[in-house]
């Protein structure tokens, strides 16, 4: 990593009243959460994201798409947050009017000490009853019992709802579904009128999620992303800074 494009980047954030850090699978690689999209240990590499997230998928095979969803939460809950997340909290205590923004459905910013992440894909750990979005559906026992992870790739009956006994379902936004209206609207929002928007660990390919760059880059922001590899992204970033997220963002706020 050039270290004058390292230092340009902590000064610009230094510098920024206003700083948007939007993450993606990438921030929790170093974490050992697998990804979406990497070759190697990229989810969707050994299971078809299409025949797993998506509402027909969980129609189709209940116990198949639970099973996957119970596997990668007792693998977040097994999971550390590591320094990126770290620093992306440190950034949110300097930076007074700040907002971290994130895909992921782990809770790892949670757990390294960010305030209140938005995530704009739901989260692993607000299961909820597929008969009502409104009602959540904590199913009582195996909230944090690793009896819940079936190992990977292995089918598991969702529970009942208690309230109304429909299918409990994963509280993560699926494809073709439309995300949290209030977290999109905030996210967009943060990204208006922010001076510096950080893009980190994110392959910048899912809409409307992907837009929250453009829309900062848009606005007059300065985006500086943080990936080991280029992305559809580095064409709206005055910095790319090509790396791991825990490597590079200790970084920007030693
Ligand atoms: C919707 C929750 C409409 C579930 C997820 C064409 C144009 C626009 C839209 C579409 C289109 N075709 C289809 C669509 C719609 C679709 C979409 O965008 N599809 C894509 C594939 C083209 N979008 C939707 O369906 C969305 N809904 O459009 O609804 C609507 C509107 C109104 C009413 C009804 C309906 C919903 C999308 C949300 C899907 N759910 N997650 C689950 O987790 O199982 S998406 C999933 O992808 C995750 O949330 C993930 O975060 C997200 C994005 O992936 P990334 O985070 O970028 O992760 P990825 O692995 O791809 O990349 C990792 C990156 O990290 C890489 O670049 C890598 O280099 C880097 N990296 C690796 N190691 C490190 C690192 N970086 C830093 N440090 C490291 N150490």
């Amino acid at each position: 990593m050039e270290s004058v494009l390292l230092s340009g980047a902590a000064t610009l954030l230094g510098e920024a009243r206003r700083v948007v850090v939007f993450t993606g699978a990438g921030i929790s690689a170093e974490s050992g959460v697998p990804t979406f999209r990497d070759d190697l240990t990229g989810l969707w590499a050994r299971f078809d994201a299409q025949r797993l997230a998506t509402l027909e998928a969980f129609h189709s095979d209940p116990d198949l798409v639970w099973g996957w969803y119970e596997w990668r939460r007792a693998r977040v809950r097994r999971a550390r947050p590591n320094p990126g997340h770290v620093a992306t909290a440190a950034i949110e205590s300097l930076v007074p009017d700040s907002m971290v923004i994130t895909q992921n459905v782990d809770d790892l910013h949670e757990r390294a000490g960010s305030r209140a992440p938005v995530h704009l894909h739901g989260s692993l750990f607000a299961p909820r009853c597929i008969a009502e979005a409104a009602h959540p559906a904590p199913f009582p026992g195996t909230a944090d019992d690793e009896a819940a992870d079936p190992g990977e790739g292995r089918r598991l009956p969702p529970p009942r709802c208690t309230r109304c006994g429909a299918l409990v379902r994963p509280g993560v936004v699926w494809f073709g579904e439309a995300l949290p209206e209030a977290a999109l609207a905030s996210a967009v929002k943060a990204a208006a009128a922010c001076d510096v928007l950080l893009t980190v660990g994110t392959a910048g390919v899912v809409y409307p999620a992907a837009e929250i760059p453009r829309i900062a880059a848009d606005s007059g922001a300065t985006v500086i992303q943080v990936n080991p590899e280029p992305t559809p992204l580095d064409m709206i970033c005055a910095t790319n800074l090509r790396g791991p997220a825990a490597q590079i963002l200790p970084a920007l706020v030693a």
